[in-house]
């Protein structure tokens, strides 16, 4: 939950969404994580549902930066170039469709034979993102994201970086999950978890496993994205 006063100047606290704090609740209707207040408005306005905050906060960035420092970089590729942006769109998306279902059918399923099958799904949608990165990469586009070389953070490594992080302490903890034989794919993965901005997103390797051992057990009813994942529907 972060909190914003002014423009930029952020305070960023951690709540448990599982327990549903009532100051959660406020910003965010079904007591989903991530969520803003918004300081600036009086009262305090809200926003919630990360893709939307992660929009909010690269056009306050820039607008902030016009005033100010002209030198901070955007997530996205120049506005003069729609179609670039819509690469990096489609590389964000392919994240939320497949690889965020794909992580928690994989790390709730209970079944020897069903965990193969969701690690074989989960590898899949990684591997689905990748293709993307490289369509855009054999297209030409080659400095719009961790995956090339020459690449700055992209909104899409910011949509795949929690859960990378999660492959490589969840996955891994409760699944034993390995990444890939893929040279490519790992020297991405390290390139994301050792960027500056998204270690500073990081929380503990305690609190991940603590938090997401509901799932790996599949506990009833302690979780509306587990909910959602069991009863085969769309994710709050
Ligand atoms: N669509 C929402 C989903 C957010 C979400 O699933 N948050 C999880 C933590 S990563 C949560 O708050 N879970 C509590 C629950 O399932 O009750 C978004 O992208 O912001």
């Amino acid at each position: 939950m972060t909190l914003l006063p002014g423009s930029l100047r952020s305070q960023y606290y951690e709540v448990d969404p599982y327990k549903k704090p009532a100051e959660l609740l406020e910003l965010s209707p079904k007591g989903l994580v991530p969520a803003l207040k918004l300081h600036n408005y009086s009262p305090p306005k809200a926003l919630n549902e990360s893709t939307v905050i992660i929009d909010f906060l690269e056009e306050l960035a820039l607008s902030d930066a016009r005033r100010s420092s002209p030198t901070t970089e955007s997530l996205f590729p120049p506005a003069s170039d729609p179609y670039a942006r819509a690469l990096v769109r489609l590389q964000a998306d392919a994240v939320n469709r497949n690889v965020v279902p794909a992580f928690y059918r994989y790390l709730q399923a209970q079944e020897e034979d069903k965990q193969v099958d969701g690690a074989k799904g989960f590898v899949d949608a990684i591997l689905g993102v990748v293709a993307l990165f490289k369509r855009a990469e054999d297209e030409g586009y080659t400095t719009y994201g961790l995956w090339n070389a020459a690449g700055s953070l992209s909104y899409a490594d910011v949509m795949i970086a929690p859960w990378i992080l999660r492959a490589t302490n969840v996955l891994k903890h409760y699944r034993g999950f390995i990444w890939p034989d893929n040279e490519a794919l790992q020297t991405y993965v390290q390139k994301v978890l050792a960027n500056p901005a998204v270690k500073r997103t990081c929380s503990t390797e305690e609190l991940y496993l603590d938090s997401y051992e509901r799932y790996a057990f599949n506990r009833p009813n302690t979780s509306q994205v587990a909910n959602a994942i069991n009863a085969g529907r769309t994710l709050p």
